[in-house]
């Protein structure tokens, strides 16, 4: 929380240029922790390749890191290193400036753009698996004691229950041996992922368990829910600050493009039935929830630290028509690209954080206007071109284009 007391420590931040990483930057700065952002500003490459853009006008890191200090007087550095490729200029990094934490954010993040063609499912996969691996053999070689908050997702778990709220991380189990006899086991909970993107995530957590059973290297894994909002109170202080606003069918997350769409005057794009439960958290609460998991590490023999970072679950047509009940906005049920369940409930355990003291924002009136009067003050900036979801995960699907559904 922001009144936590802790130690100042050195942290840094891999894609402390992006949606998520951005924020957490600012936060911990404020919080008066050295920050160091590392970044390949690959995200504002692939918005030149999808020919889509933030919402926001977000400005250039150098201008947003100048803009930093002109308001708070609080220096942030940034080294520009492809963290999948560039080994030793990271392990450079790492002996040079002696981190006490890094915040692990640079993976390519979207499902979608994972599912777009061979070439994207390759990329995705070098990029993640690279960019988590080269970190752990990094710290290793370095032979210091960082501790790693990486974020990870909900989606490692699949979106099922069966008839029980997910835990976190783990799952306790009965096995029978050859003797018969009943031992109890504690495995990680079995992954089911729905697309490319998801599957590294789901190899990110085997990394983990090797890299701390072998170097004990000690590691948060942040299992992170569907992020929603924009601005924190961070971002909110200079226009300069502004946080990513993803809207397109590759980026957009699903909750900011229905508040985006309602602004814009843009059917709601339910895919399917909007069956689909997922679990949400907003932005102001992630970077609170990591600077919570940086000041609580676990000790160098403990296990992998798993948080189910989320504050709440909902279904996908419920928000739609909560937010068609609040706008007026039309609700439009489009072809589902996507190669997901049409109907899944969701129950998932959130105890650690609340533990450690975190107050979780829900979704209310208030902040839902906030983004939808961010999106109207840009809604100049929107392509509406770039609004449907058109990567579809397998030949068969069908891009979720408002006005063209080919299934009934
Ligand atoms: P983002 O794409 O906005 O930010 C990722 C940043 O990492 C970008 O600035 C990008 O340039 C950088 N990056 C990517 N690969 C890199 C590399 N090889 N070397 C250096 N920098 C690299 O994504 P985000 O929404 O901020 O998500 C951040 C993390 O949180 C991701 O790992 C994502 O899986 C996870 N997450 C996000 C959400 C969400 O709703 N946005 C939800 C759950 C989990
Ligand atoms: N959806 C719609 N209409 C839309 C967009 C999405 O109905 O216009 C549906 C999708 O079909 C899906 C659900 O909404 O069922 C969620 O889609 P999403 O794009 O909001 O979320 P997802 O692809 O799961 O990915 C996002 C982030 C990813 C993170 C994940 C957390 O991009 O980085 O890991 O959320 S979680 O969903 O909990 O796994």
């Amino acid at each position: 929380m922001s009144g936590t007391k802790q130690t100042r420590k050195k942290i840094m931040v891999m894609g402390g240029d992006g949606f998520c990483g951005w924020p957490t930057s600012l936060h911990l700065s404020n919080a008066g922790h050295e920050v160091i952002i590392v970044d390949n500003l690959s995200r504002r490459e692939i918005d030149v390749e999808l020919e889509a853009e933030s919402l926001t006008p977000i400005q250039p890191l150098g201008k947003r890191l100048e803009a930093w200090e002109d308001i708070t007087g609080k220096t942030i550095r940034f080294h520009r290193i492809n963290i999948a490729e560039q080994f030793d200029a990271l392990l450079h990094l790492l002996v040079t400036e002696q981190p006490d934490a890094i915040v692990h954010f640079a993976e390519q993040r979207s499902a979608p753009y994972s599912m777009k063609s061979a070439a994207h499912k390759r990329y995705t996969v070098d990029n993640n698996m690279n960019a988590t691996h080269n970190l752990l053999a990094a710290v290793v070689e370095s032979g210091l004691d960082i501790h790693l908050v990486h974020l990870g997702t909900m989606g490692v778990y699949g979106y099922g229950t069966a008839g029980m709220a997910i835990p976190e991380g783990y799952l306790d189990v009965e096995v029978t041996t050859e003797a018969g006899e009943r031992v109890e086991q504690q495995i990680l909970y079995p992954t089911n992922p729905g697309s490319v993107y998801h599957m590294t995530k789901s190899q990110d957590q085997l990394l983990f368990q090797f890299y701390n059973k072998n170097d004990r290297i000690r590691i948060t894994d942040l299992h992170q829910g569907i992020v929603w909002g924009t601005n924190t109170e961070e971002t909110k202080l200079d226009e300069r600050l502004i946080n990513r606003f993803d809207y397109d069918g590759d980026y957009g997350t699903v909750l900011n493009r229905f508040l985006m769409q309602a602004a814009v005057g843009y059917p709601m794009t339910v895919h399917g039935t909007g069956g689909q439960t997922r679990a949400f958290i907003h932005i102001q609460d992630t970077v609170r929830c990591i600077e919570l998991a940086i000041a609580h590490p676990p000790s160098p023999d403990e296990k992998v630290l798993i948080f189910n970072q989320m504050t709440e679950t909902h279904r996908v047509r419920d928000l739609a028509e909560m937010i068609a009940g609040l706008t007026g906005a039309e609700v439009a049920y489009v072809d589902n690209p996507r190669n997901e369940a049409a109907e899944n409930d969701l129950h998932v355990k959130n105890e650690l954080f609340l533990s450690k003291g975190l107050q979780p924002i829900t979704l209310n009136e208030g902040l839902l206007t906030e983004v939808t009067k961010v999106a109207e003050e840009y809604s100049h900036r929107a392509d509406m071109d770039k609004i449907p979801a058109r990567s579809t995960w397998t030949r068969s699907h069908k891009p979720g284009i408002p006005g063209e559904k080919a299934s009934k």
